[in-house]
């Protein structure tokens, strides 16, 4: 599979993006200007990977709607379509569902139930799911009774200290997760090998995975540098604004198969 099979749903950062929600950094004055600067080469980069790129209208009253990851995990199967954590995000999920019912049979998350997608990693039929302060016991339940009878095994995964489970690793490949073990214990993925960031770099384990390719962040050069020697293929992008937001690599789009 290239990466000219693949779907990018992304949308634009929006001008309120100083108000996004902080769980577990500091405040700091981010520019908009240069976050969409950075995004839109993020974009370039995923169009120049093959990736057909849906993007959706910006909210702007909506802070954190750049980070369309957490409103929908979309798998061969169907789209599960997220109840974000953060009240504040709630809206954001209509129009991202819009964009993925041509390609997928949409699932609610149903309320109490809350579930962002940074807290899913996908690997072949198993979802690891972090639990997170976004995802709770009730949405784990429901993605459970859709996904077990079409054959996917769901393994919830204890995080400390990140926002997301994705903030603390993400799959390399069909065998492989990067991991922060500060923040995921290696040992949670059963069967996988791990393999961890470089210490000096906590948010390094972020970054996303389209087919055999990769899109890293440069601001975690050793740990890049320990992809390059195990011999993965990735492209470099910079988000240092969004990561002022607590976002990352994979939070700023959506990426699946457009026929699986
Ligand atoms: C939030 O707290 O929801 C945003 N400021 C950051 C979301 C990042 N999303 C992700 O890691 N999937």
């Amino acid at each position: 599979m290239s990466a000219g099979d693949y779907i990018a749903i992304i949308r634009p950062v929006p001008a309120s993006i100083g108000d996004c929600e902080l769980t577990h950094m500091d405040r700091v004055s981010i520019d908009p200007e240069q976050a969409r600067i950075e995004h839109d080469h993020y974009a370039d980069v995923l169009g120049s990977l093959g990736c057909t790129l849906i993007v959706l209208p910006a909210l702007d009253h909506h802070p954190d709607s750049v980070f369309v990851e957490d409103d929908a995990i979309v798998l061969d199967e169907l789209a599960l379509v997220t109840r974000p954590g953060a009240p504040s995000r709630r809206g954001e999920v209509d129009s991202v569902a819009e964009a993925i019912e041509p390609f997928r049979s949409l699932v609610e998350i149903e309320a109490p139930g809350t579930i962002d997608g940074g807290d899913v990693i996908l690997v072949e039929r198993t979802l690891f799911i972090g639990c997170s302060s976004r995802t709770n016991e009730v949405a784990l339940s429901q993605v459970s009774d859709t996904l077990e009878p079409l054959g996917y095994t769901i393994i919830p995964v204890p995080i400390n200290g990140c926002l997301h489970l994705k903030t603390g690793a993400t799959a390399l490949d069909d065998s492989t997760i990067l991991c922060n073990p500060d923040w995921v214990d290696p040992a949670r993925f059963e069967g996988l090998r791990t393999m961890d960031i470089d210490p000096t770099e906590p948010f390094g384990a972020n970054v996303a995975r389209i087919g055999e390719q990769l899109v890293v962040d440069a601001a975690y050069p050793r740990t890049n540098e320990q992809l390059a020697d195990a011999g993965y293929d990735f492209v470099e992008v910079n988000l240092a604004e969004l990561a002022k937001a607590e976002g990352a690599v994979t939070c700023s789009s959506i990426l699946f198969k457009s026929n699986p």
